[in-house]
């Protein structure tokens, strides 16, 4: 999710460089930097911190030329640091490279690179790609970008720039967005419209494998295989507000569209061609997990919902025993902690305030600590024994999406890593999840092809001030998040209630015309599900249900039926969870809102 921004043309590109990096700072950014060509060859300024704090530094020591490229970074691969920034180069300072993505196979090249005698400045995954570029220079800058990339596995948006060939910028796609502005007498690189806008509004897009050399007359399109492509060149009609939320109305409903994109960012690297988990760049080992005897889970908000669903995966997939708490409340209960103990800490932002306290208890009692965070370099991530990231990118709404749904991905991950370690999946299983994992982002992209049926539901209940999400076991965890949802954003009053539990009280509440959504994406509780839906149907309650595909029998009770693929039931909350995201989006814009900012919260709780 970093920012790329390139120029070649007439104008001096500084100034066009770092107003093109304001406009990606929305995004949410931890360092950035330029590499301009100048009269003496390529010359770098870079800084951790915010673009201000860049331009001070270049203020300081500007920079001239008409060739240069920028980056924003939203670290992956090593914490931010004036030498983690990019642009990142070769020793001899003659390749310059921003990169957003993720290398996987990073370890694997820097070690071969050592070998050849390439000295590493930084911990990102990034510096491989211009080390690979110099080593393949043979006199032809486009043909040593091809060769470079042939040997990247993960996803990556570059651009480069070369003492070698001052006159020409190259681009290259590959799973990570990249777009081509064309001008007269200039061209533009960018991750994102928004940083070319206001320079013009014909723009290339890449596709994944496609290359593109600038130079300030010209673009040439390629395969990387070398092969000329023509492309049509588009017309932006986008005004910025609604470029900077990629033409969504919201941050939110981009948010939500993203998820699939989240989900491979977060198991990119991890999943071993279908054999197996690892978490590359982490201390956390198989033998450490053979000590663990008890789980604690501390979070808050939608990351202790996520946690829920985290304990039921952990606890089925490795019969470790797992306890989950709202971090504000762990500190002063007085949990019992050993040696043996494993402390998770989930919090999206890395900074929130209860986690962070109640991960130092845990610590100051012996506990191991492994956090899962969003956020590189944060306090949590600092603080924790090891860490495992998601890789969600920056999210801005306040009412979290694609964060919680990386949080479950990650869980996944550590459970079937867990169950690994410890023998409690075969092989064969394992294959067999890690399949269905690699699925998601797919189904959850079938998904968000229908959105308009979810509108409509959402209609129905905007007008309505109470109502009640129920379900069973996992649906019951996801029931929480989705009632949470709808309450942040439409500020209708809803509950998530375990199924089996209404009739001991909350039964008393439904009546005629009562909306309650029904979960039922469980095989094994199903019929109970479906037992608890007829009980309030009988109290006159509206009833959504919310099942697996081919379940149709929930069209004889309910009132409206919501399918979702089919995967491994424990997966089941990853795709289950879109249409109820969906359905507190559209109910809160029906009624008006503003779903970015809901009233009276903050996107990151750094107070107890
Ligand atoms: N992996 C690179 C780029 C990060 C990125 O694309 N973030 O969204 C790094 O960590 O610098």
């Amino acid at each position: 999710m970093c920012g790329i921004v390139g120029y070649i043309g007439k104008r001096d590109s500084q100034g066009i460089l770092l107003g093109g990096l304001k406009k990606l700072e929305y995004r949410g950014y931890d360092s950035a930097g330029v590499a301009i060509h100048t009269k003496t060859g390529l010359e770098l300024r870079k800084s951790k911190g915010r673009i201000s704090e860049l331009e001070t530094r270049l203020e300081a020591q500007p920079l001239s030329g008409f060739a240069g490229i920028g980056h924003t970074r939203w670290a992956t691969h090593g914490k931010p640091s004036d030498a983690n920034s990019h642009p990142h180069t070769d020793n001899e300072m003659n390749i310059s490279v921003v990169h957003n993505g993720i290398i996987e196979n990073h370890l694997q090249l820097k070690a071969e690179l050592e070998q050849l005698g390439y000295r590493f400045v930084s911990e990102t995954d990034t510096e491989v790609i211009s080390h690979l570029i110099a080593h393949h220079y043979k006199g032809d800058l486009p043909e040593a970008v091809r060769k470079a990339v042939s040997h990247l596995r993960g996803a990556y948006a570059i651009a480069v720039l070369s003492a070698h060939e001052p006159d020409k910028l190259i681009a290259v796609r590959w799973a990570s967005p990249l777009i081509i502005g064309v001008g007269e007498g200039e061209n533009f690189i960018g991750s994102d419209i928004p940083a070319i806008l206001e320079h013009t509004r014909s723009v290339y897009i890449l596709n994944d494998g496609e290359m593109a050399v600038l130079t300030r007359d010209n673009v040439e399109l390629m395969t990387l295989e070398g092969n000329f492509i023509a492309k049509q060149l588009l017309r932006i009609e986008w005004d910025f507000v609604m470029a900077e939320k990629g033409g969504y109305d919201t941050f939110m409903l981009k948010e939500i569209h993203e998820q699939p994109r989240a989900y491979r960012d977060t198991m990119r690297g991890r999943l071993l061609e279908g054999t197996g988990i690892s978490f590359p760049g982490t201390s956390l080992s198989a033998r450490q997990i053979r000590g663990v005897k008890h789980i604690h889970i501390v979070a808050c908000g939608t990351a202790y919902h996520a946690a829920l669903i985290g304990k039921q995966v952990i606890e089925r997939l490795t019969r470790i025993p797992v306890e989950v708490d709202l971090a504000s409340e762990y500190r002063y209960r007085m949990p019992v902690i050993g040696a043996n103990t494993l402390v998770i800490a989930v919090s999206q932002s890395g900074e929130t305030a209860d986690t962070l306290a109640a991960m130092r208890e845990a610590k100051l009692a012996g506990a191991r600590v492994l956090a899962i965070t969003n956020v590189i370099g944060s306090s949590v991530a600092r603080e924790a024994d090891d860490i495992l990231f998601t890789h969600a990118g920056p999210e801005i709404a306040v009412a979290s999406t694609k964060a919680y749904s990386s949080q479950l991905i990650a869980f996944y991950m550590l459970g079937l890593f867990m169950a690994r370690s410890l023998n409690t999946i075969d092989r064969a299983a394992l294959t067999e999840m890690i399949a269905m994992l690699e699925r998601l982002p797919y189904q959850v992209e079938r998904l968000l092809e229908d959105k308009e049926s979810i509108r409509r539901i959402a209609e129905r209940i905007s007008g309505r001030e109470h109502l009640f999400f129920i379900g069973r076991g996992l649906d019951y965890s996801l029931a929480m998040e989705a009632s949470l949802k709808l309450k942040e954003i439409s500020y209708i009053h809803s509950e998530a209630y375990a199924a089996g539990e209404l009739k001991h009280g909350s039964l008393a509440l439904i009546e005629e015309g009562t909306p309650v959504i029904a979960l039922a994406t469980q095989e094994l509780l199903l019929e109970k599900t479906a037992s608890n839906i007829k009980e309030v149907k009988a109290r006159g309650a509206y009833v959504i249900a919310l099942t697996l595909e081919g379940n149709e029998e929930l069209e004889k009770t309910a009132d409206q039926v919501i399918y979702v693929p089919r995967t491994y039931s424990l997966f089941t909350p990853s795709v289950a969870v879109v249409p109820l995201q969906l359905l507190a989006y559209y109910a809160a814009s029906i009624r008006g809102h503003d779903v970015d900012k809901p009233r009276n919260l903050a996107k990151s709780v750094t107070v107890e």
